[in-house]
């Protein structure tokens, strides 16, 4: 069945109630079009794919005058990021660093003791489930009403040629394709893997109907790991990492990295690197029962019914190298040159689908730079340079140089640090800001870490680090400055909202006075 919606201006909520209702009866082909028949052009691009690059690229298409269709399987707009990845990411960040505070405070001022107290983790999955179409809605709410996109959705599309797709038995032309096709979890193989209670990201938040035991096994070292797993440990439960390599390699200032790691073996979590999983056993009703891990001291047995694997993601390039033949690389990403085309004239790829990073700024970047390359405009897109953040039961948040990095590159290697390094070690005071007052002032080492990096002969700010609440937004302004050449005394001169999380600012000013630049 198709549903012609052009003339339908559904609120937001009675888009909640249509989502909701699609999701439910996702067997049945129930495609909702909204496609402005009055207008005759044809059009500039079609977008396989309204996650954030389709929607973004779509959103700027339509902008600059052009004419854009969005065709997306989903019944809603916005991609795997409200509806399985990045939303509910935060949503379970954010309860491990409550918990992780109600933990430490325990017993003191309103805080309750929550001493051996294992929180629901289900629970937590299903206010996920239950408030996910809120953000749907919203977006095709305002790509409808207020962009004015055309889009086809809750229907697969299927690629014809590099003008034409296919959806719900209608075939629409376009003189551009631009593939936003995202990516998908990459599983284990091993044996077992098939077997109830091992999940993803995706299906942790399609099917967990169980409240998991008191024993976690999360599988792989970097972000999505190492984010679930801070969850799952700050609910109390026994939470052991299995990294085949290293843990947060992708952390490369080693004493970032170094504090990020102290402060998860804290909570308790234990970490078994240079470790791989040989094989799962059953319970007798398909449900996991235990984990045989190799570590290097030799096969360890863990009971658990619970088990969550990060491993990354596989770009869904699969049917544009099959049907277009466009060129993949060696993770199955979709190739592309800074103008976002692929190896098929007329055929784009943006998002996910063109590999890592896989972030959102990527996602919608890439999107608007299409759009803007099929408009007529001379852009050049690069990935490769971005700063970036993680969570751990804090939010980590890093740009530029290492510090090993800098001392490289740089002849003399200036570094300003809170805490300070001085034989009181991580027991000061300091940082405070928004979100660590109580700890600095109750648990002063928890309060968290910083560095600036600064290469002294050119008083340029080459690098910095950031563990704690609050610096991910002022990093991605300060990368943009770093990158044309921020130095310690612009830094210093610029105002700090106080208490500024980053304290770069301040700190800077009273450095910045110096000819000769000195740590702090
Ligand atoms: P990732 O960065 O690609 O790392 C994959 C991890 O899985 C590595 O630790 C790797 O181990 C391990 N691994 C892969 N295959 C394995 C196997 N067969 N057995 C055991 N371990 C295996 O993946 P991700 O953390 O899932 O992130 C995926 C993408 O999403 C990235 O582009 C990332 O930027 C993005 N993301 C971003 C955020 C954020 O907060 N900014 C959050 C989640 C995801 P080795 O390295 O030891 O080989
Ligand atoms: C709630 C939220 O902003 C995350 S969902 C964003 C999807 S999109 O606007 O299409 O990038």
């Amino acid at each position: 069945m198709n549903t012609d919606i052009r003339n339908e201006h559904w609120s937001i909520h009675e888009w909640q109630n249509q989502i909701d209702e699609l999701l439910e009866v996702s067997d049945q082909p129930h495609a909702l079009f909204n496609i402005n028949e009055d207008d005759t052009r044809e059009y500039d691009a079609i977008f396989l794919g309204g996650g954030a690059g389709g929607r973004f690229g779509s959103a700027y298409l339509r902008a600059m005058g052009g004419r854009q269709l969005i065709i997306e399987r989903w019944p809603f707009l916005g991609g795997s990021c409200p509806h399985n990845a990045c939303v509910p990411h935060h949503l379970f960040s954010e309860c491990a660093a409550e918990l992780m505070l109600q933990r430490t405070m325990a017993g003191r001022l309103w805080f309750q003791d929550l001493t051996g107290v294992v929180t629901s983790i289900k629970d937590v999955v299903d206010v996920f489930r239950k408030g996910r179409v809120g953000p749907h809605a919203i977006m095709n709410y305002q790509s409808k009403e207020q962009l004015d996109l055309e889009y086809v959705l809750n229907a697969e599309g299927t690629i014809i040629d590099p003008h034409t797709v296919e959806v719900a038995g209608r075939r629409f032309k376009a003189k551009n394709l631009v593939l936003g096709l995202g990516a998908r979890a990459q599983m284990l193989t091993c044996p077992g893997a098939h077997l109830k209670g091992i999940f993803s990201y995706e299906s942790l938040v399609e099917d967990l109907d169980y409240e998991p035991g008191n024993t976690v096994v999360v599988i792989g070292g970097s972000k999505t790991a190492v984010e679930y797993g801070c969850f799952f440990n700050a609910t109390g439960r026994r939470t052991i990492f299995v990294v085949r390599t290293e843990l947060l390699k992708l952390i490369h200032d080693l004493e970032t990295r170094g504090f990020v790691i102290d402060r998860m073996k804290e909570q308790g979590i234990e970490i078994w690197e240079g470790s791989e999983v040989e094989h799962f056993t059953d319970n007798g009703h398909g449900h996991v029962a235990s984990v045989q891990i190799r570590t290097p001291d030799g096969i360890q047995t863990v009971h658990t019914d619970f088990v969550f694997a990060g491993l990354g993601e596989t770009p869904n390039s699969e049917m544009a190298s099959k049907v277009l033949g466009v060129k993949i690389g060696a993770k199955n990403e979709v190739l592309v040159n800074p103008q976002l085309q692929t190896s098929v004239p007329h055929v784009y790829a943006i998002g996910d689908l063109i590999g890592g990073p896989m972030e959102m700024f990527k996602a919608r970047k890439s999107g608007t730079y299409a759009a803007r390359h099929i408009m007529g405009e001379e852009i050049a897109y690069d990935p490769q340079d971005w700063p970036d953040f993680m969570h751990t039961h804090y939010e980590v948040s890093w740009m530029g140089l290492s510090e090993e990095a800098a001392r490289a590159q740089y002849e003399n290697i200036i570094t300003i640090k809170m805490p300070p390094d001085t034989p009181d070690g991580l027991d000061v005071a300091l940082p405070a800001s928004d979100r660590t007052m109580l700890y600095a002032f109750l648990e002063p080492r928890m309060s968290g870490f910083q560095k600036l990096i600064i290469d002294e002969a050119s008083r340029r700010v080459v690098g910095a680090h950031h563990v704690g609440y609050g610096a991910k937004d002022s990093f991605q302004y300060l990368y943009q400055l770093m990158k044309q050449g921020l130095t310690i005394d612009q830094l210093g001169d610029m105002d700090e909202l106080f208490l500024n999380p980053t304290h770069f600012i301040q700190l800077s000013r009273l450095r910045a006075g110096h000819r000769k630049l000195k740590n702090l």
